[in-house]
């Protein structure tokens, strides 16, 4: 059965950057850290509450360095209340050791992807080991993870993570399906609500953002189905057929208005604390 976790209102994640775009293929992308404040300012106002950050170096390629996300995360609650979600997972190429620092910048939230996947051309490597040790560390500094699942299997090694090591720190459990990359699991409809159907009790909240094509499909099937949304340039570079997206607060501000056509309008930031128990 679909456990019963539909939302009154909708919390709006935007994922503005990546790790995989390069700048000068879309110059739009935000990717310096003046860039990265004013999408998130922007985004706020457009209904997002919270924010999922990887950041980018001097010369727009992606890194886990650590001055660069303690700046990055004070940029952010400086000029907005967002809830700041910090990326783990980084580039395809980021050693685990890396990963697994991300957390001494303090975020609120970071994610947390529950098993290997295929991503495009590449593996997105997530073994066993290093997911417990990243949800021991997120446990014992107090931040909240979002677990992120590419494929279905993801869902049942959530349901072994709470098993072996217990809730996370204030009890909630949000997870995102990732949806539609290359070689994982795809973005249908169908895909969806068999995920649904395999989480565990424990899961309080869910979002969904689908790949490229994928991402206007599984945000609507997401709101009719009682879920929570993300979107962003990180997943989803075109807004319409030959129409580029130019800036993040477009995906957000049609996010925003399809959750409130659907009686779910955008919840606040405080909503979203609360949604997901992030510390004071
Ligand atoms: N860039 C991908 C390899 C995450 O942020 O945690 C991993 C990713 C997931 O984007
Ligand atoms: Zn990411």
């Amino acid at each position: 059965t679909v456990p019963a976790r539909s939302a009154a209102r909708t919390l709006i994640t935007v994922a503005p950057t990546g790790a995989e775009t390069a700048k000068a293929d879309v110059p739009a992308l935000p990717t310096t850290p003046e860039e990265l404040v004013e999408t998130a300012v922007a985004c706020e106002a457009a209904g997002a509450a919270l924010i999922h950050i990887h950041v980018r170096d001097a010369d727009h390629q992606p890194t886990l360095d650590p001055v660069l996300l303690r700046e990055a995360v004070a940029g952010v609650r400086e000029a907005t209340d967002l809830v700041v979600q910090l990326s783990t997972g980084g580039a395809v190429t980021d050693p685990l050791e890396a990963r697994l620092t991300v957390l001494d910048a303090d975020p609120d939230s970071c994610s947390l992807t529950c098993g290997t996947t295929n991503f495009g051309d590449g593996v997105f490597l997530n073994p066993w080991g290093f997911m417990v040790d990243l949800y021991r560390l997120a446990q014992e500094r107090e931040v909240v993870p979002e677990f992120e699942l590419f494929e279905l299997g993801h869902v049942h090694a959530l349901r072994r993570l709470i098993d072996e090591c217990g809730l996370p720190y204030g009890g909630k459990v949000h997870v995102d399906f990732v949806m539609g990359v290359p070689g994982s699991m795809p973005g249908t409809p169908q895909t969806l609500m068999a995920a649904l159907a395999l989480l565990p009790a424990e899961v309080t909240s869910w979002s969904a953002t689908g790949i490229g094509r994928t991402h206007l499909p599984i945000a609507a099937t997401a709101l009719a189905a009682g879920g929570h949304l993300r979107v962003g340039m990180e997943d989803n570079l075109v807004f319409a057929k030959g129409r580029p997206v130019g800036h993040n607060r477009e995906l957000v501000g049609r996010a925003a208005e399809l959750a409130t056509l659907m009686q779910r309008p955008a919840m606040s930031t405080s909503e979203a604390r609360e949604l997901l128990a992030i510390k004071d």
